[in-house]
């Protein structure tokens, strides 16, 4: 018998225009996270590194990383030997790569302090303040990711956190890759963690022997990660922050008849190889039926071509073509879906970006791939992804700091918004509160001594 055909690489299509809403939410869906099951497994590896430490880590880390380390970290200044496999091709493009992210971030940085008089004598401030230990984490697992070592790196350093530590699994005879190890170096980190997972994450948020406790852990990594970064972030025995939670990456292409469908086949196929729980959609505005044959054939083309074709089937078997007959409606669904990526792959693509209302980062016209933001334009990669992009902006300056306010008010102030206070507070029920304005302004002469 002949051997059964290879299954066609064919994104599923619906037509927006005749499927019934329920269809086209079906599509748009997420795969669901079983948070609860995943918790079940990640709490005895926090409770294991929280009351062990490092004999805990470095127990996981064997476990799981299938390497013996005799210490779970590696402490700056950082011997180049760790780097010195990095060609200097490599060098370059990484040094190019962090100079437009520090470009794009550092013009982020708020550093004027804000200032408002509020009413005359009422004067309230705003201004940052860097927060001081962060912990980046770098997924090890299919890819080795030096330029997510970057978009946290870098950002880090512009904001002038002191203390930046860096963790990722390390590889299986011990040592880290040496390209995160350059950017390590280049963005000034203190320590290299090498631990992954869950373990890597409490590591950080309680600290251990050798791992230093900090404030924020920020970086995306698989279930258990994100799963440990909620938990640390809802325990106040902690005493840590996350940047935002992450969940699988995933894109958005609107292409329209003017669109190249070489350029449409490459973008959705470049977040498809991420993981067989990425999701890319395709909305396809007045595709002829010529224009989406082309698309569909430069997508299996392209695939098959792709060392990562695997996780490409994978994850195109979830993932969808949508056809839609407007512009509006294209951007609409988009808007409702809330990527993290949107790549506008439109004639005149420009014009759409003021009607973008939710998504991680937009990439304009047609030579702009999501590649570029990726690795080297200057934005950052770290997105919110799962329809959080409707709600959480994408890893940027401020993620590193914090604001504090300040008021400053002289005697004329205290006058124009005293009884206000007095008023509020008496209608709350606390009377101190009434009271600290009430002795200032008697003092001042402002109100009468039997008020
Ligand atoms: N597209 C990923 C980031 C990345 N791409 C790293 C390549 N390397 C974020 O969704
Ligand atoms: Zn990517």
């Amino acid at each position: 018998a002949a051997a059964a055909e290879p299954e066609r690489i064919k994104m599923q299509v619906i037509d927006a225009s005749t499927a019934s809403e329920a269809e086209i939410k079906a599509a748009l869906d997420r795969p669901v996270q079983k948070t609860s099951d995943i918790m079940k497994l990640v709490n005895p590896i926090i409770d294991a590194v929280k009351s062990e430490g490092d004999a805990a880590l470095l127990n996981l880390t064997a476990k799981f990383d299938g390497v013996q380390l005799s210490s779970p970290v590696i402490k700056a200044p950082f011997d180049p030997s760790l780097y010195a496999a990095v060609s200097q091709e490599l060098r370059d493009a990484i040094d190019l790569s962090i100079s437009n992210v520090e470009k794009f971030h550092a013009a982020q940085l708020q550093t004027e302090t804000l200032s408002v008089e509020t009413q005359p004598g009422v004067v309230c401030s705003r201004f940052a303040r860097p927060i001081t230990s962060v912990g980046l984490y770098v997924p090890g697992g299919t890819a080795v990711l030096p330029s997510t070592a970057i978009m946290l790196g870098v950002p880090a350093n512009v904001a002038g956190c002191s203390n930046i530590i860096l963790a990722s699994p390390p590889r299986k005879d011990g040592t880290i890759s040496p390209e995160v190890a350059y950017v390590a170096h280049k963005v000034g980190a203190k320590m290299i963690v090498l631990a992954g997972g869950a373990q890597a994450v409490a590591a950080m948020a309680y600290g251990t022997q050798s791992v230093p406790k900090v404030d924020k852990i920020l970086g995306p990594g698989n279930q258990f990660v994100t799963a440990a970064k909620m938990y640390i972030q809802n325990d106040t025995t902690a005493l840590c922050s996350i940047d935002m939670p992450a969940g699988p990456s995933e894109v958005l292409v609107i292409a329209d008849e003017d669109a190249d469908a070489d350029f449409v086949a490459s973008d959705l196929l470049s977040q498809a190889e991420h993981g067989v729980d990425s999701q890319v959609i395709l909305i396809g505005v007045k595709l002829s039926p010529k224009k989406l044959a082309e698309i569909e054939e430069a997508v299996e083309k392209q695939a098959l071509a792709l060392p990562r074709v695997d996780i490409v089937r994978a994850c195109i078997k979830h993932s969808t073509t949508l056809l839609v007959d407007s512009y509006e409606k294209a951007i609409d669904l988009s808007n409702q879906y809330a990527p993290e990526h949107l790549i506008l792959q439109l004639n005149d693509a420009a014009s759409f970006v003021k009607d973008v209302d939710h998504a991680g980062s937009i990439f304009v016209g047609a030579y702009s791939p999501e590649s570029l933001g990726d690795y080297s334009s200057g934005t950052n990669h770290t997105l919110p992804t799962y329809g959080y992009a409707r709600m959480y902006s994408g890893v940027n300056t401020a993620t590193f700091q914090k604001f504090i306010t300040s008021q400053d008010v002289t005697p004329e102030g205290l006058k124009n918004i005293g009884r206000a206070v007095m008023s509020i507070a008496k209608v709350e029920g606390l009377d101190g509160h009434r009271n600290a304005v009430k002795v200032r302004m008697q003092k001042l002469g402002l109100l009468e001594e039997n008020f």
